[in-house]
């Protein structure tokens, strides 16, 4: 018997979501980063097996939105519940059980398909601590399945693989066996921006940075030839992403370029400009050029 599906991972903003997504993948797909609110879109992720394909999706973490970026990606993800075979919700060990948790549990009150509670980051707790949440949680909710797992160690995953398969249901290929997300390329080299921006920078700055593709080409030795812009919301915020003597752009072009080069195993002429587009986060038809509508 074929099994196939949709099972979204949700949760709140840092607990590993995309961390998963990739493991499971086996492909560095999602970006990641030790920042919350790094993922922005719904990210589909195929993951083909001998007698099931299984469509992650990776969405951006659940929070108290404040502007309209905000408002889109809590939209998405809490909109992707809908159209899924299975639910993983992913914490992380705590004392006690979060308003950010509760308020995504609640969400899962009525839905039809079984919930898993994934608790990530085993690695960095203590056992006590690790059985005191899954004490809480299990106490809270009726869970199909309860894993640990360590996303970032790859410890359990196998096991939760396993689970996810048992649940669903008998099923089609909906996507051809090569391909492993219905993103755009576009999209995928504007992540690998934003990841690098994300990482290389502190505080508001990265959050407030957006990536537009202004050329995407392949060239006559089948190289790609790219041209983007990085926009942020402050004059002084262009400074610091240009940083002195241009350094710090060059470091974002040059890890990016990398990362491009890797995913697309091709060679890649990058280039960034940096500008300012204030408040684009509150402005809807901004965020509509950017890709989040
Ligand atoms: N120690 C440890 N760290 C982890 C684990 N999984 C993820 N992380 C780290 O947690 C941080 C957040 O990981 P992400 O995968 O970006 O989290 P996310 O849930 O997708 O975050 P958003 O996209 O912002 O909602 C990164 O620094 C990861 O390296 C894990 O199993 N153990
Ligand atoms: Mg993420």
């Amino acid at each position: 018997m074929f099994k196939s599906g949709f099972v979204t991972i949700l949760g709140r903003p840092n607990v590993g979501k995309s961390t998963l997504s990739n493991y499971l993948l086996g492909e560095k797909l999602s970006i990641v980063s030790n920042k919350p609110q790094t993922t922005r879109n719904n990210i589909n992720a195929i993951l083909n097996g001998e007698d099931y394909q299984i469509i992650f999706v990776d969405t951006p973490g659940i929070h108290k939105p404040r502007h309209k970026l905000g408002e889109y990606m809590v939209k998405s993800a809490s909109d992707s519940i809908k159209d899924v075979d299975l639910i993983l919700f992913l914490s992380t060990p705590d004392d006690i059980i979060g308003k950010g948790d509760e308020f995504i549990l609640n969400q899962f009150r009525d839905v039809k398909v079984p919930v898993f509670f994934v608790l990530n980051k085993i690695d960095e707790n203590t056992q006590e601590r690790i059985a005191k949440t899954l004490k809480n949680f299990s106490e809270y909710f009726n869970f199909a399945e309860i894993v640990p797992i360590s996303a970032m160690k790859g410890k359990n995953v196998e096991t939760l693989l396993d689970l996810m398969v048992k649940y669903l249901p008998e099923g089609p290929k909906y996507y051809p066996d090569d391909i492993i997300t219905d993103q755009q390329e576009r999209f995928i080299v504007t992540e690998i921006i934003r990841e690098k921006s994300l990482r290389l920078l502190n505080e508001e700055v990265p959050h407030g940075i957006a990536v537009e593709i202004v050329l995407m080409k392949k060239n006559e030795k089948d190289n790609y030839e790219i041209e983007a812009n990085i926009f942020c919301e402050k004059d002084s915020h262009k400074g610091i992403i240009i940083g002195k003597s241009g350094t710090m752009l060059k470091k974002i072009t040059s890890y990016a370029k990398e990362d491009i080069e890797k995913f697309f195993d091709t060679k890649v002429k990058l280039k960034i400009w940096v500008k300012v587009k204030k408040e684009w986060r509150d402005n809807l038809i901004t965020l509509n050029d950017l890709g989040y509508k």
